[in-house]
């Protein structure tokens, strides 16, 4: 492949805004240079933005949307949604996890993001017994990625325990149990999956402080490449921040701070429920808070502290998680209106006066997803993949707006209905609303859905 250039009628890099972009990216899609000024190459019309990484997903959980939300016979939570959502990941085959895994990637690219953190437990047959390759389902999530064109952080999960303190799993998580041991054999084989590949990146994911115990963390951390990323869910709920207190003393982010040196390396999914302490903490650790705002309000969570965190310069990353909705719009918005709801202000999060809201939350959520991601995206200049994603500036939404006025217009008002083409290491792979791949991917997850779902 030789390389290529693109040319947009206007760009966010680092510089700014830049009117009439020429970007030119050599032949493995890294950019080799960002000039203003008529350049030849691909025309897009609209406006270049770096494309948005999407830290969490579980992608088995695109198969129940909607189908969750009708009142139950008792009370209805969080802990309820995760014994349906059980049901649905003991029914899906190394085939079915495929299909869905594709749609959801596909739904991505199209919404605007360009590399998913894929954060995967299903690991074995629904028996309980592993498959013949422990790491099979694993692969699927890598086979799908590769079918969309969109880039992975594959974390494939280490999931011990019940609950706090090595408590029993229950029936329903019988596919995603593994010790140290079982769990290094999967994570061995994908690292000759995912090593030397330009859209591929292998982390962990000790699921939360549920499910691992910090002295089996340690072991697996030892075992694996170091400064890999780590990412945890803590303290999304408000009962596991009870029981963290009942079994320690200690509430869950400031006992994953006590127990390891936290870093960049780690992304702590969700920390919904911290004090200003701990906040305050989580932000100077380095650590990059993983939130998924409309999942965070689908499931009930809370308010994640927003306001403080990024006050003391915490990096934040954001992920599309159940993908209740997929969009870089939404989850900013509903980033920004959860501040807004709580403290009854306005531009909650725009990190001073005069600044557009869109973009700060914008740019520290493609920065810090990238970080969080390892990989090298976020920004359009060169030495960034060029992983890029074009607003439509002929909408009826965005007549009339430029710059920060147009950010804003689409993370406030127009969502997805404005992203009409994504490149992925300067591969095409969304023209014009349709992604290269999407009849084929949509074929299989319809087949898929009609025989998995009620
Ligand atoms: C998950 N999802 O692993 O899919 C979790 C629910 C749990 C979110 N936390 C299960 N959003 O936390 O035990
Ligand atoms: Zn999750």
């Amino acid at each position: 492949m030789q390389g290529s250039s693109f040319h947009f009628t206007s760009a966010l890099t680092p510089e700014g805004w830049l009117q009439d972009v020429a970007v030119a990216v050599d032949a493995a899609g890294t950019i080799q240079s960002v000039t203003s000024g008529i350049g030849d190459g691909v025309r897009i019309a609209g406006i270049a933005l770096p494309a948005m990484p999407n830290v969490h997903s579980h992608a088995h959980q695109r198969l129940m949307l909607g189908l969750a939300e009708r009142a139950g016979p008792g009370a209805d939570s969080f802990w309820t949604w995760r014994e349906a959502m059980y049901g649905f990941a003991l029914r899906l085959s190394p085939d079915d996890l495929q299909a869905v895994a594709a749609q959801a990637y596909v739904e991505m690219l199209k919404s605007g993001f360009s590399v998913v953190g894929e954060f995967q437990y299903l690991h074995h047959q629904p028996d309980g017994s592993s498959y013949g390759n422990a790491a099979e389902m694993s692969l699927r999530c890598l086979a799908a990625a590769d079918e969309a064109g969109i880039g992975i952080t594959l974390l494939p999960a280490l999931y011990a325990y019940g609950g706090f303190g090595g408590q029993a799993p229950v029936a329903g998580q019988r596919r995603f149990i593994n010790g140290a041991d079982g769990f290094l054999r999967i994570h061995d084989a994908l690292r000759a999956e995912t090593g030397g590949h330009f859209l591929r990146r292998l982390g962990i994911a000790p699921h939360s402080l549920r499910a691992v115990t910090p002295d089996l963390l340690r072991t697996v951390i030892g075992g694996i490449e170091s400064n890999s990323p780590v990412h945890i869910h803590v303290a999304e709920q408000v009962k596991e921040v009870e029981d963290c207190l009942a079994f320690s003393g200690q509430r869950p982010v400031e006992m994953l701070m006590a127990e390891f040196e936290l870093s960049e390396r780690w992304t702590a999914i969700h920390a919904t429920h911290m004090t200003a302490g701990e906040t305050n903490a989580l932000a100077l650790s380095g650590a990059i808070a993983g939130l998924c705002p409309t999942t965070e309000a689908n499931l009930g969570d809370g308010i994640f502290p927003a306001v403080g965190f990024m006050a003391a310069r915490g990096t934040i990353a954001i992920g599309s998680d159940s993908h209740v909705s997929v969009s870089p719009a939404e989850d900013l918005r509903m980033l920004e209106y959860s501040q807004r709801l709580r403290d009854r202000t306005r531009n909650a999060l725009a990190g001073g006066k005069g600044r557009s809201t869109g973009r700060t939350l914008f740019e520290a959520a493609a920065l810090g997803g990238a970080a969080s991601m390892q990989q090298p995206v976020g920004r359009i200049a060169p030495g960034y993949r060029c992983d890029i994603a074009v607003l439509d500036a002929g909408h009826p939404s965005l007549i009339g707006r430029t710059q920060d006025a147009a950010l804003d217009t689409w993370i406030f008002s127009s969502g997805n209905a404005v992203v009409k083409d994504v490149l992925v290491a300067g591969r095409h792979v969304v023209k014009d609303r349709h992604h290269i791949n999407e009849e084929q991917i949509a074929g299989r997850f319809r087949a898929a859905i009609r025989r998995l779902t009620p």
